[in-house]
């Protein structure tokens, strides 16, 4: 939630700096007890606040540079050292201390001890109300007693309840809270106990400015402050900077350093006389604060603060636990649901499917009213979604803008004002990233909500100009302050990103194996490529040896023994011969398939013409002898391997001869450009194929025709068809029977890397 202020008057203040000044770092402090900052082992006085003379009757400048022992008489100083030894302070706090004033009066002080992060010793004195020690037991005692009565709650409100019910019994403030953090940093009042007379502040909430974050951080490490009294004047502390440092001291731990002055205005225009406020940490987070006021000034004993923090600490771990067994029973429901969509995506061919076709699906894992799975350019939407186009500029925002492994938000138009127009699908957006541009994205309504503040939150607070000085005063009114919130859903919880973090694992894992899946295939395919090319060398060289051999000596047998055949015996070594010459030509022939490599061509811009001369050169004899006329269009030039150009035309033609009628065969060759190919034809008026069989003649070894009619192994076809492939084009024929034929091919006018690009090989490298 974007709380703004009023800056109109002062536009170039900044106002971060006035907000987030430093508060630790303090030369003053509450006039209610005197602070002394000491130099170990000798207990050097080097600072003292301003306020000794009232209080001992001696005045600052006459103690700094003296020693603790100047103060205090020697069997408490022995006392106080041998506790100084410890590490740990706390096992010393508080300690009784009487020191003498003027003349023979003694007064007794709470001295409490710690070490500053400069190393200094802070000793700070504060009025003992009792003259005894307060044994730790009654802590005991305090916290068991309200443990008993937290131990029957049933929910996380009533606990809350019982926390400050109980902390207003042992401190008797005017009004206790517990006050809840927001993620954002503003927070409300989830528990409240209150005197009759004072209005209600349960349920109100507050901007993040009322606690700034300095404030926030001192009270990770500090974390019960007392300001007895708001009225209070600071006193000083002299000199004002350290002597060995040459600046004032870090006052972090201390309990009297001095109030921000906004705060002091702050508790004033609240009514407030004194506050107690103890901090609840979850996590090293601060979680929430239990805060106490009255309206009259009030002081509570060191012993009784401590008390109220150990109750606060105690208590709130059971906060803490009840908070996460209220989440239990979801979230058990949760890993069940990702278990089921694991075990979904595993047994599909394509994830996708697994996360959408059952139930439960990716919706019910976030609770979410749409999802789309975004995947290799492609969206898979379910439920209640924007619409792919707005989907496609979300997902390029994304990849400009989050790098986290999980993102979401509960006001995506917030961050994103494009999103203002799906609103009503998607003010709310969880998005994991699979790889670049692949996302699992889930979406949740705009959900318009009511907040009740404590004042205006426009009007949090005011800057002021003053003497020069620039200050932000807190606002004067307190009074409810009904926010209309749109634009925002339902917030995601913590459970639920876990989850669509988890499942994120889970995708992660199944595409890596089918990357994995499909290198394996890539190389098999590669492995029997390279088996295949093995076997036309073999067949080319081991082959042919043997064949050659067989036709030598039948031819041998042939000539030698010519007298002693008759006529069947000569036919039969005829067929013998002829039949090793097919078989020659069936070797030549897969060894020319096996050649037209798809893999290892460069591509070149080559002629067609050049291409389609040299075929027809091959074919002169032919030609001639059938009395074949061939005509062409003008023919371009296109990216191709010119060898295998000139084995198609030779394949093509040569067909259109073979298969004449009894017409002298008339061959056109056309071309025509389309968009973004090349359209050939090779266009006969021979004997025609049957539509039945126009897939039938381009698969290896397919014969219509028997060899006796038509010579040829039947793989001219299925070369062509290899090379045009291998051209990323295509080949077809248009014929009927007795009526001629035209062979149809393509070659992409931009060559085969322009045509990979336009989608035709849309296998998209999934991690890229
Ligand atoms: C501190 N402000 C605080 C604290 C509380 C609040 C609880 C800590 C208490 C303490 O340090 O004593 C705010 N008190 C609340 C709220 C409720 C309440 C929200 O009872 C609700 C019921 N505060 C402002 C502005 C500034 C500011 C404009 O409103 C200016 C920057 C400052 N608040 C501010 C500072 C402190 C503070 C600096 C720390 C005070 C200190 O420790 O010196």
């Amino acid at each position: 939630m974007d709380i703004g202020l009023q800056v109109q008057t002062i536009p170039s203040v900044n106002i971060t700096s006035l907000k987030e000044a430093p508060i630790h770092i303090s030369s003053k402090i509450q006039p209610h007890g005197i602070l002394l900052v000491l130099a170990e082992p000798d207990l050097k006085i080097l600072q003292i606040s301003n306020n000794t003379l009232d209080v001992f009757g001696i005045s600052p400048e006459n103690m700094v540079q003296k020693r603790l022992e100047d103060l205090v008489d020697p069997y408490q100083l022995e006392r106080i050292k041998s506790g100084l030894s410890e590490q740990n302070l706390d096992f010393i706090n508080p300690t009784k201390i009487w020191i003498r004033k003027k003349g023979d009066d003694y007064s007794v002080f709470d001295a409490i001890f710690h070490r500053n992060s400069e190393g200094f010793l802070i000793l700070e004195l504060e009025p003992a109300i009792s003259q005894e020690n307060i044994p730790f037991l009654s802590f005991y005692h305090l916290a068991r007693a309200s443990i008993n009565r937290l131990e029957s709650t049933k929910n996380l409100r009533e606990f809350c309840q019982i926390i400050v019910q109980e902390v207003q019994k042992v401190t008797d403030f005017d009004r206790v809270m517990l006050y809840k953090f927001d993620d954002d940093g503003h927070g409300s009042v989830i528990a409240e106990e209150k005197i009759a007379e004072l209005e209600p502040y349960l349920g109100l909430h507050y901007p993040e400015s009322d606690i700034p974050k300095p404030a926030r951080k001192l009270f990770i490490e500090n974390s019960i402050r007392l300001i007895p009294n708001a009225n209070f004047e600071p006193v000083e502390i002299f000199p004002v900077n350290n002597p060995v440092t040459d600046r004032p001291v870090d006052l972090t731990k201390s309990s009297l350093r001095s109030a921000a002055n906004c705060h002091v205005e702050y508790l004033h225009n609240m009514g407030v006389g004194a506050s107690l406020t103890i901090s609840l940490i979850k996590d090293q987070k601060l979680w929430g604060l239990i805060a106490c006021h009255h309206q009259t000034p009030k002081y509570v004993s060191y012993e009784l603060r401590k008390a109220c923090e150990f109750l606060g600490r105690v208590i709130f771990s059971e906060i803490s636990a009840r908070e996460e067994t209220e989440d239990y029973d979801y979230r058990m429901n949760l890993t069940y649901i990702q278990t089921l969509l694991v075990e979904y995506m595993s047994q599909e061919d394509n994830f996708i499917d697994g996360l959408v076709k059952n139930q439960p699906n990716l919706l019910d894992l976030t609770s979410a009213k749409g999802a789309a799975v975004c995947f290799g350019g492609n969206y898979t939407l379910i439920g209640e979604t924007p619409k792919e186009e707005d989907l496609n500029f979300l997902v390029e925002w994304l990849k400009n803008n989050v790098d986290d492994e999980v993102f979401y938000t509960d006001s995506l138009p917030s961050l994103y004002p494009d999103a203002i127009s799906f609103k009503n699908v998607a003010s709310g957006l969880l998005a994991i990233p699979i790889s670049q541009r692949n996302y699992v994205l889930w979406f949740r309504p705009e959900v318009i909500q009511t907040v009740n503040w404590g004042g205006d939150p426009n009007k949090a607070f005011e800057v002021n100009q003053s003497q020069g000085n620039l200050r932000l005063c807190p606002r004067k009114s307190f009074e409810l302050w009904k926010e209309t919130v749109r634009l925002t859903s339902l917030p995601w919880r913590f459970v639920e990103i876990k989850a669509a973090l988890e499942l994120r694992k889970a995708i992660v894992n199944i595409v890596l194996r089918q990357a994995d899946e499909l290198a394996q295939l890539a190389q098999d395919l590669e492995r029997s490529n390279a088996e295949l090319k093995k076997f036309a060398y073999v067949a080319s060289h081991d082959l042919q040896e043997p064949l050659n051999q067989v036709a030598n000596y039948v031819q041998l047998l042939e000539m030698r023994y010519e007298a002693q055949l008759d006529e069947d015996a000569k036919e039969f070594i005829n067929y013998a011969v002829e039949g090793v010459s097919l078989m020659q030509t069936l070797i030549d022939d897969v060894l020319a398939y096996s050649k037209v490599d798809t893999q290892a061509i460069a591509f070149q811009a080559t002629e067609v013409d050049t291409a389609l001369e040299r075929a027809l050169s091959n074919l002169r004899k032919r030609i001639s002898e059938t009395g074949t006329t061939i005509t062409h269009d003008s023919l371009p030039t296109v990216m191709a391997d010119g060898t295998q150009l000139m084995q198609l035309f030779l394949n093509l033609v040569g067909n259109a001869i073979k298969f004449r009628s009894n017409e002298p065969p008339q061959i056109h060759i056309g071309a025509e450009r389309l968009e973004d190919e090349w359209l050939f034809s090779v266009r006969d008026n021979g004997i025609g194929i049957d539509p039945q069989f126009s897939d039938r003649i381009f698969i290896i070894f397919q014969r219509l025709h028997t060899r006796d009619e038509y010579p040829g192994t039947g793989m001219g076809l299925a070369i062509c068809k290899k090379i045009i492939e291998c051209h990323r084009g295509r080949i077809w024929v248009e014929s009927q029977l007795n009526q001629g034929a035209t062979f149809y091919f393509t070659i992409p006018a931009g060559g085969r890397e322009r045509e990979r690009r336009n989608g035709r090989n849309t296998q998209n490298n999934l991690f890229s």
